[in-house]
């Protein structure tokens, strides 16, 4: 049942008891007699009766920082600066009333590090349905805008979705995976959108959010994890500090990067880097355990083990990091 929002309060409320005779016959509707009967004697507002039934918008709705942290910390292994990072990005964005641009985040690093998981949580407490919500957009490099020749097109279609997006839901999500395959032209068309305009033809992009992916500066942020373990140094001690050094030489500063030929960097739209760092031995182990238990299957240490030792690690020598973090556990795991 679809309730409309435009219907007057007595069209509603003629719906709303015919639903409430109708659970008389009929067990299904029941929850929606129970609701109609709690919004008769004013005990939820109409729009939260509505929202049981399509999915809102609720863009000025307050983030749940703990759910948040919670998934963070127990979901996502090995990754303490991202997890820090998203964190305090989010909270604060979407606890600003009023923010003067659209908040952007560049995730970056290793293959199978989570950067596609962690947009996924994001999405998850942003718009309880997630990837599958109307408000949540993902646009795969590769997939969508795979043609040169047809840049044009991409850069009218995308400025469109976005500002019809935009328009239907001022808190709409919108990620882009591969970035670094992506031409260049096509983040020009957007590039708009990200900056410190109060409304562009009547529509304001302040309240959006923009998730770019890419695995541009992973084999540098590899590296620094690498000395840090070489000199006997802890994961968790990395700072962020560490890596931005690094990253900036290497990425943001790198014209052939493949990643910023747009200026994004120097026009200072991307609010924050997160890097993930490469996934080791025990943290692959913690994905197969992980993998388990969403299946319902019973933890044996025995396959976790097996699953674990069956991926490739490097450098050659010391094998520490997984080649290809946590991506291939889910398909191993199909053989035990
Ligand atoms: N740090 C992590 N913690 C928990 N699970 C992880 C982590 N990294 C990866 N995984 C698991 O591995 C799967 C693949 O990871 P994901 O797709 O997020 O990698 P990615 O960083 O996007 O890699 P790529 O750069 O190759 O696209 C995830 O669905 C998740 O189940
Ligand atoms: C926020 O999330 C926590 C943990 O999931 C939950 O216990 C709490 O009730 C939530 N708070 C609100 C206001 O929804
Ligand atoms: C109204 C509008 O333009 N909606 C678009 C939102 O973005 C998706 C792509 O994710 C388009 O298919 C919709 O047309
Ligand atoms: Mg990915």
């Amino acid at each position: 049942m679809r309730l409309d929002p435009r219907l007057g309060g007595a069209a509603a409320l003629r719906l709303l008891l015919a639903a409430h005779v109708v659970a008389a016959f009929e067990p299904i509707t029941v929850g929606i007699a129970i609701g109609a009967a709690s919004a008769l004697t004013g005990y939820l507002s109409y729009k939260d009766l509505y929202c049981r039934f399509a999915e809102c918008c609720r863009s000025e709705r307050p983030l749940n920082a703990s759910a948040l942290k919670q998934d963070l910390e127990e979901k996502l292994f090995g990754q303490h600066l991202a997890t820090e990072v998203i964190l305090k990005a989010l909270t604060g964005f979407k606890n600003n009333k009023n923010p003067k641009k659209p908040l952007t985040l560049s995730l970056h690093g290793w293959a199978g590090t989570g950067k596609n998981f962690v947009s996924q949580i994001v999405a998850e407490n942003l718009h309880p349905k997630g990837l599958k919500s109307n408000f949540v957009h993902l646009f795969v490099s590769t997939l969508h805008f795979p043609h040169e020749q047809h840049i044009k097109l991409y850069q009218d279609q995308l400025q469109r979705w976005i500002r019809g997006n935009v328009s239907a839901c001022a808190g709409s999500v919108f990620i882009f995976d591969e970035m670094d395959k992506l031409h260049p032209g096509v983040i020009d068309a957007i590039k708009p959108f990200l900056d410190y305009y109060e409304q562009i033809d009547g529509v304001s992009y302040r309240k959006a959010i923009f998730i770019f992916l890419s695995n541009a500066g992973g084999d540098l942020i590899t590296k620094t994890a690498l000395d840090f373990w070489r000199a006997g140094r802890k994961r968790e001690d990395i700072q962020l500090k560490d890596l931005e050094a690094v990253l900036s030489v290497g990425v943001f500063n790198n014209k052939h990067s493949g990643l910023w030929h747009s200026g994004l960097i120097d026009r200072n739209l991307i609010d924050y880097f997160i890097p993930f760092l490469p996934l080791e031995y025990r943290h692959v182990k913690m994905c197969v355990r992980a993998e388990m238990k969403a299946r319902g299957s019973a933890i044996d240490e025995d396959v976790v083990t097996r699953v674990a030792e069956e991926m490739t690690f490097f450098p050659k020598d010391e094998k520490i990091y997984s080649d290809k973090g946590c991506k291939t556990v889910q398909s191993r795991l199909d053989f035990y």
